[in-house]
């Protein structure tokens, strides 16, 4: 079989498990990345949080580095599939952000996972070596995507097709060289718009193509302890208790794109102890076994977060309205917590309420 004929049986069989659009790349195309990453980097400001960025950036250092970290590989196969279709419960909206509801990476019962399996299965069975990672991929996505010109990269960093930027990226690499690109026909940002910069609520769009890690939402309340007595961005996270599409929400690329079709399996069931008052009160045994395996991001060692997110929103949401009293039963509740990471949360929440 030719290498642009098994290119495109790929490409076939990809769109026939679902997927929006598919193309493969020689390796050799996705260099670059490195320089566009340290060219923003420079331009950033020594501003006690660059270290951080500069650290999230280097725990994805094998990107920059394919062809020696993957000496077999000559392509990668780069797949997108759309999630913009699914029913988001009200409990869930505004505080969890749309891609993790419906988050397929690790949900063996997902449609996209079972499309990725029998994806991966066909190139295999057509002989070819290939190795992905589904968590967080082998390689820059959003850049391998926009080289291959599947779609367009927007202002705010995201990768968006004629679906919006609800749209998730994968890719294996493959020890072919296959090379089946393709054109995009979007239209680019807007000149003048800034829409997605001026909503993120913590400014961590700093430029085009720069999201800075330490400044985003996602990474402040899902991916790493949290401390929001001393974070200062503890008003500014509003509502968001495990992500945030702020950015997304406002785009004008995203307006209509999202569609609610579809039941994402399980996370109805989830959403009938999702209000920020019943996570304050929740079991830790049914964090753990619950919520921990759907919202991967906190840790089960961290379950504690849920509870203090959820506070930070109540928080957020009293300051704006009225504040409790101390008798209120879920600061009371969260006073008496196990976790002193709560506990801590509740009391200078009370110390608030009283200034
Ligand atoms: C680390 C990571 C994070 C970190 C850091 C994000 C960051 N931008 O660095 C944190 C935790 C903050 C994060 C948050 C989110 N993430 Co994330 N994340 C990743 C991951 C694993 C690596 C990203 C990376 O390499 N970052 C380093 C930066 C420098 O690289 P980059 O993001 O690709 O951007 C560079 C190039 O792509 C280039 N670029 C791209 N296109 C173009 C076009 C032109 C013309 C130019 C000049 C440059 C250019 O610009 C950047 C260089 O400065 C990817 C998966 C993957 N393997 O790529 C998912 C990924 C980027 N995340 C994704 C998502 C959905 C999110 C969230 C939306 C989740 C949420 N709703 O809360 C947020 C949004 C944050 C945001 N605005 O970017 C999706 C994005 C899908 C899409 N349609 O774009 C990805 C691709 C996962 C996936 N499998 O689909 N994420």
């Amino acid at each position: 079989m030719s290498l642009s004929y098994l290119a495109d049986s790929i490409h076939d069989a990809a769109l026939a498990f679902g997927y929006e659009s598919c193309a493969a790349i020689p390796l050799a195309l996705l260099d670059g990345f490195g320089v566009e990453v340290d060219r923003r980097l420079d331009s950033t400001p020594d501003d006690g949080l660059k270290e951080v960025d500069r650290a999230v950036f280097n725990n994805f250092g094998a990107f920059r580095r394919l062809a020696t970290v993957y000496p077999w590989a000559r392509a990668a196969v780069v797949a997108v599939m759309s999630y913009g279709v699914y029913q988001i419960p009200a409990p869930f909206k505004d505080r969890v952000a749309k891609y993790f509801c419906v988050d397929s990476r690790r949900d063996p019962n997902s449609r996209e996972y079972l499309a990725s399996a029998a994806l991966e299965e066909f190139m295999v069975a057509k002989g070819l070596k290939v190795e992905t990672e589904r968590k967080y991929g082998l390689l820059p996505l959003r850049w391998a995507a926009h080289k291959a010109g599947l779609g367009q990269g927007g202002r705010n960093n995201f990768f968006y097709t004629q679906k919006g930027s609800w749209v998730h990226l994968e890719a294996w690499l493959v020890d072919q060289k296959l090379e089946r690109l393709t054109t995009s026909d979007l239209t680019p940002c807007p000149d003048g718009c800034r829409a997605c910069q001026k909503n993120c609520p913590t400014g961590s769009l700093a430029e085009a193509y720069l999201t800075r890690p330490a400044k985003c939402l996602t990474f402040i309340n899902a991916l790493r302890p949290v401390d929001w007595v001393e974070n200062p961005y503890s008003t500014a996270a509003g509502t968001w208790i495990f992500g945030c599409d702020q950015c997304q929400n406002v785009c004008p690329h995203n307006q209509g794109a999202w569609r609610e079709e579809r039941e994402f399996p399980g996370l109805n069931e989830l959403a009938k102890d999702f209000s920020l008052e019943r996570l304050v009160a929740l079991d830790y045994d049914y964090i753990r076994a619950n919520l921990a395996p759907k919202f991967w991001y906190i840790t089960p060692d961290r379950a504690w977060q849920w509870k203090v997110n959820a506070l930070n929103a109540l928080k957020n949401d009293w300051a704006k309205n009225a504040w409790p009293k101390d008798k209120d039963p879920v600061l009371r509740r969260a006073l008496a917590d196990e976790s002193l990471e709560v506990q801590r949360m509740a009391n200078w929440i009370l110390t608030l309420a009283k200034s």
